[in-house]
């Protein structure tokens, strides 16, 4: 009974895991730098992959728009742009002297927030509106794809046709679709390996030449000269009691 209760814990993990595995969607990474008190806001980095969409934060002090170019709001969400600051364990006020350190945290002027939003192909802008009345809008559609052939830094094969995916576009998509991404580290991406030729045989050592021929012969003479030994041994007792037998005649 426990055997089979164990199978089934086993293949409903093994539906979840793989579940997880398709959910994997196409997301538009958003790296926003910021200053303590939101007066400067930039969308610094941008790039289409594939991962997971970022949740809400509740209550937040912004509400971040997803528009098309016609101005179709395609996604909608309340974040929070909260101080910059770094923790630090144990507080360091010795490495920089003018750093407000208090309770383990340094409030820094600046710092950058990554968001991953739903990838829609028709995206065109960011349009981050703070509680505060401020708002700053981002032109994304040609950081996406700018069409000019070229696979450039902020464009992946998933927003832009300049970029292949048997081609370098600075994201592996490690998934056994038949295509080997050469982003990807080695083994990373199965597809990678089934075409990786096999390697040129080198030319091996010469049998007398090896340590493990060597090794043998070692053996081998160690394990003759104990069966010497031993025969020699039985041969001297015989003799021994061959004399004393003669001798008793
Ligand atoms: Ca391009
Ligand atoms: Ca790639
Ligand atoms: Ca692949």
């Amino acid at each position: 009974m426990n055997k089979k209760k164990n199978m089934l814990i086993f293949l409903i993990a093994v539906f979840l895991i793989s579940q997880a595995y398709s959910e994997d969607i196409k997301v538009i990474s958003a790296s926003i730098y910021y200053d303590a008190n939101c007066v400067t806001v930039k969308l610094v980095e941008l790039k289409a992959i594939y991962g997971y969409v970022s949740a809400e934060e509740f209550p937040g002090n912004a509400t971040l728009f997803l528009l098309a170019d016609n101005g179709q709001e395609l996604y909608k969400g309340r974040f929070g742009f909260i101080e910059p600051m770094l923790v630090v364990s144990p507080p360091r006020a010795d490495v920089d002297p003018k750093a407000n350190v208090s309770s383990g945290v340094i409030y820094a002027n600046d710092t950058i927030k990554q968001i991953f939003l739903p990838y829609f192909e028709q995206a065109s802008k960011i349009k981050i509106v703070f509680d505060s009345n401020k708002e700053f809008v981002f032109d994304i559609k040609e950081r996406l794809c700018n069409k000019n052939s070229i696979c450039e830094k902020e464009e992946s094969a998933i927003s832009c046709s300049d970029c292949k995916p048997n081609e370098k576009d600075d994201f592996c998509v490690f998934y056994s679709d038949g295509i080997c991404d050469p982003d990807c580290l080695i083994g990373v991406d199965s597809d990678c390996l089934k075409t990786t030729p096999k390697k040129t045989p080198t030319i091996q050592e010469t049998p007398a030449q090896s340590p493990k021929v060597r090794t043998d012969e070692h053996s081998y003479s160690s394990i003759t000269i104990i069966y010497v030994f031993i025969a020699a041994l039985v041969l001297i007792v015989v003799a021994v009691l061959y004399i004393k037998r003669k001798k008793g005649d």
